[in-house]
């Protein structure tokens, strides 16, 4: 059953100038039901799912994508809880719809950090009205916390793509930027995180840059994030790999395209 949740004007503003907002205790009664689809996701993959851990580092960072449609809790957090009319909220839309789910799982002892990136080059998505719900399912010290730099989002950059593992996209654009070296000039940068509990809520601007350190603690650090995007959501031909892939995409969207597809239900209006 979907709550109602109203938004302060305050933490819409954060989101519009910082391209990020935290919001504590948003999802606390969508824990259990996500914590028991990702053990699902867990134990059975999708055709995505991923170890980003490389040969040689310890620990074990799991990634999925796009199992909405096999996982109920997924599907039911998706259609049921308040994520959509808090991204209609957060990005001034009358609609939303689904992008894809991302599951994100740093067990302790990962030494594996998530590198500064961020996720609209790689996406098929363009737009202003684009947001993605990130929800810590254990509690997360603020030194594992993702980061977020504010106001990125309105740098009108486009960098070059990384992949979780380091690697780049393959890509022949001579538009996109090279992500500046930002581990070795944090002083330079209004560098956002905090120490979370389960059922909080990072929401964050698909240009917003972030990054994710170590998890060097004792604990789990399970997330669920939901990719969400508003009326001004259009397709985009990236000229190379994207992802996720949403294979066939191309033949079903031009570029331009209302994101009007079977792969993109409408949530919310
Ligand atoms: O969970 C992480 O380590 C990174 C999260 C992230 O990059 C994302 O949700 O876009």
């Amino acid at each position: 059953m979907v709550n109602t949740v109203q938004l302060d004007d305050q933490q819409i503003k954060t989101f519009q100038d910082n391209g990020v907002v935290l919001i504590r205790g948003l999802f606390k009664d969508w824990i259990e039901p996500l914590r028991a689809g990702i053990d699902h996701n867990m134990k059975q993959p999708g055709e995505y799912g991923k170890n980003y851990t490389q040969d040689g580092q310890s620990g074990h960072f799991f990634g999925d994508y796009c199992n909405w449609q096999r996982i109920p809790q997924y599907r039911d957090f998706l259609f049921n809880s308040p994520a959509a009319e808090v991204t209609a909220q957060l990005v001034g839309s009358d609609t939303i719809r689904i992008f894809h789910e991302h599951v994100l799982v740093k067990e302790p002892g990962t030494t594996q950090k998530t590198p500064w990136h961020h996720d609209q080059p790689y996406y098929c998505v363009d737009g202003k009205q684009l947001c993605s719900l990130w929800i810590p399912l254990d509690p997360v010290a603020q030194s594992v916390c993702p980061e977020f730099i504010a106001g990125s989002h309105q740098w009108g950059k486009f960098f070059v793509p990384t992949k979780f593992t380091g690697a780049q996209y393959q890509r022949e654009d001579e538009q996109l930027s090279v992500m500046p070296d930002i581990d070795n000039e944090r002083d330079d940068y209004d560098i956002l995180s905090w120490s979370l509990e389960p059922g909080d809520c990072i929401a964050f601007h698909y240009l917003t840059v972030h990054g994710a350190p170590q998890n060097l603690s004792d604990q789990r650090r399970r997330a669920f994030s939901a990719r969400l995007m508003g009326d001004d959501a259009v397709f985009a031909e990236r000229g190379g790999e994207i992802s996720p892939p949403f294979p066939g995409i191309e033949k079903k969207l031009s570029p331009g395209a209302p994101m009007d597809a079977e792969e993109f239900p409408v949530v919310y209006g």
